[in-house]
């Protein structure tokens, strides 16, 4: 049993620069990961079910779990003094941690909690995170592809952590009774191919035609492609991206018509989901670019997203050409 505390200090990556100051804030992202897989464990006993009576920056109704789990990040990475700016879909502004100001040399983007509409039905629930490096004038607003870790906690029948750091995919189990992370996968592929796409279909009216014959494609029985692709969707990116991680696929968020960038958001879902995939051997797109190469614009920007298996992503791409 390879505990995460344990496969950090065997990596000189993590132990480079200022007291392996990026171990110590990967270890306090897994500390984020325990506390919040505890709040959602006893969340149906103790009220904090249900919404909390505000939007966020997106405009969407923000959960109670979703303030709980973006108030646990901040709290943590505050404390572990390797950050100076968080980035979070529930705070409109970037958030500057004043007790490292001095220190702390990374930037991390955050959905705090993902799928937070699965929260009151015991269904599946993410925190995707991405560490940025800031450079010396304290610009953090990077390419996917400059990123320093991009990962993800996946809260299911078991808690998980997936991060990619530049040497592969590594996936690591809580053992809720230790209280520690345990290394469960290492050096994932994703299979070039997979059986399964996971869209919400109930948008496809509101996509161009292209996207629409694209999405058929995989519903479609035909010699040349294969039998149709199994459909599964569950509201969360992460847990639909880790499926795929392990058996390949597709899952697809298009751009629409009267809204072409969509509704995922870049900085902290599409790229560092696109950072571990790519580094399984699978493919990030926005359709006509690499979610990797995209320089952003803004802290909130929402891109397309195509992502999954090579061969199927390079399908859709191919489809969506003019
Ligand atoms: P948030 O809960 O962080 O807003 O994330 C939800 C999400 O961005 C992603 O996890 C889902 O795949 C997608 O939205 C679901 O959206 P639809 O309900 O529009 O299909």
């Amino acid at each position: 049993m390879i505990s995460l505390t344990r496969h950090l200090l065997e990596r000189p990556r993590f132990q480079a620069g200022q007291a392996g100051e990026l171990s110590v804030l990967m270890t306090h992202i897994a500390r984020c990961g325990k506390l919040i897989a505890r709040d959602l464990n006893r969340a149906g006993l103790l009220g904090t079910l249900g919404a909390a009576g505000t939007t966020n920056v997106h405009g969407e109704q923000v959960q109670k779990l979703d303030e709980r789990a973006n108030q646990t990040f901040v709290d943590v990475l505050e404390e572990s003094d390797t950050v100076r700016v968080v980035i979070s879909e529930e705070m409109e502004t970037p958030w500057a941690v004043t007790r490292a100001q001095a220190s702390g040399t990374y930037a991390v983007f955050l959905d705090p909690l993902d799928g937070s509409s699965n929260v009151d039905v015991n269904a599946p629930l993410g925190s995707i995170f991405s560490v940025h490096r800031m450079d010396a004038s304290g610009n953090f607003m990077k390419r996917g592809r400059e990123q320093v870790i991009g990962g993800y906690l996946l809260y299911g029948p078991g808690t998980i952590l997936v991060y990619a750091c530049g040497d592969g995919v590594h996936q690591f189990t809580l053992d809720p009774a230790v209280g520690e992370f345990f290394l469960s996968g290492s050096g994932m592929r994703i299979p070039p191919r997979g059986k399964v796409c996971s869209v919400n279909t109930g948008n496809r009216s509101k996509w161009d035609e292209r996207m629409k014959n694209a999405v058929e494609s995989f519903q479609t029985d035909d010699p040349g492609t294969g039998p149709p692709y199994a459909a599964r969707y569950s509201g969360c990116l992460a847990a639909d991206v880790h499926r795929i991680l392990w058996k390949g696929g597709l899952y697809l968020y298009p751009g629409e018509v009267k809204k072409p960038a969509g509704k995922l958001r870049l900085m902290y879902e599409a790229a560092p989901l696109s950072f571990v995939v790519e580094q399984a051997g699978g493919l990030g797109s926005a359709g006509d670019e690499r979610i990797l190469s995209i320089q952003p614009a803004a802290p909130h920007q929402c891109v397309p997203l195509i992502i999954g298996s090579c061969e199927d992503v390079e399908r859709v791409e191919r489809c969506l050409k003019p």
